[in-house]
């Protein structure tokens, strides 16, 4: 049986929640029809404790992926990140108060590591099954990119597919800022395929995903 390790940020900003870490609770021990099961853990949105968190967390759980799961408020539907650059310029203060501007997450380290996840399945299986979703080709410069840009740093030497994929707001964080959103069902539902899709396929497949923005 196969395990695989999906991470959620808690909340950040003054919100009162992430759904990020809504979702990945109620995710903790799901069984993935005879593929594996998924393990979880809670990720502080401070840019010097995330990577630590998860990389523990792989210690303890010898995970075969690693889905990294964030909120990024105004997206439209799951969005698995194409890349991760090696940058922290955050336009917020984390949650220990840091604002660190053009340092790099890993001095010395390459500009950028892509996702090693079958993002275009992802997309793909999860619009099957009726869920909006496309490929992001920016996590931003916050903690989501700084701890996928971190993550992948440390498994680069290492056979553990990895990668991070945003999730709109829910409905009722988004009526207050007119912003699109997401019920928290349907963010689950599509998650779940995230992880059985990754360890479905090792491949991806040819999908045009590409973007100005
Ligand atoms: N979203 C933020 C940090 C934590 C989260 O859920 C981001 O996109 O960087």
């Amino acid at each position: 049986m196969k395990t695989i390790l999906i991470t959620g940020f808690e909340p950040y900003a003054g919100m009162p929640l992430n759904p990020a870490l809504e979702a990945v609770r109620i995710l903790n021990g799901t069984e993935l029809q005879g593929l594996g099961v998924i393990r979880t853990v809670t990720v502080p949105v401070v840019h010097t404790k995330s990577i630590a968190t998860v990389t523990s967390a792989i210690c303890d759980y010898e995970p075969d992926a690693v889905l990294m799961i964030g909120l990024a408020p105004g997206r439209i539907g799951i969005m698995p990140e194409r890349v991760a650059i090696n940058v922290d310029d955050f336009r917020l203060v984390d949650n220990e108060g840091n604002q660190v501007v053009d340092e790099p997450v890993v001095e010395g380290g390459p500009a950028a590591y892509f996702t090693t996840l079958p993002i275009k399945t992802i997309v793909q299986e999860m619009r099957q099954a009726g869920i909006p979703a496309s490929v992001s080709n920016s996590a931003g410069t916050f903690v989501c990119n700084h701890l996928f840009y971190g993550v992948m740093h440390e498994l680069r030497n290492q056979d553990v597919r990895a990668g991070f994929i945003h999730v709109p707001l829910l409905p009722e964080q988004a009526v207050k800022c007119d912003e699109p959103s997401m019920a928290l069902e349907q963010i689950v539902k599509g998650l779940t395929i995230c992880a059985r899709t990754v360890l479905e396929h090792q491949k991806d497949i040819a999908l045009p995903a590409g973007e100005i923005a």
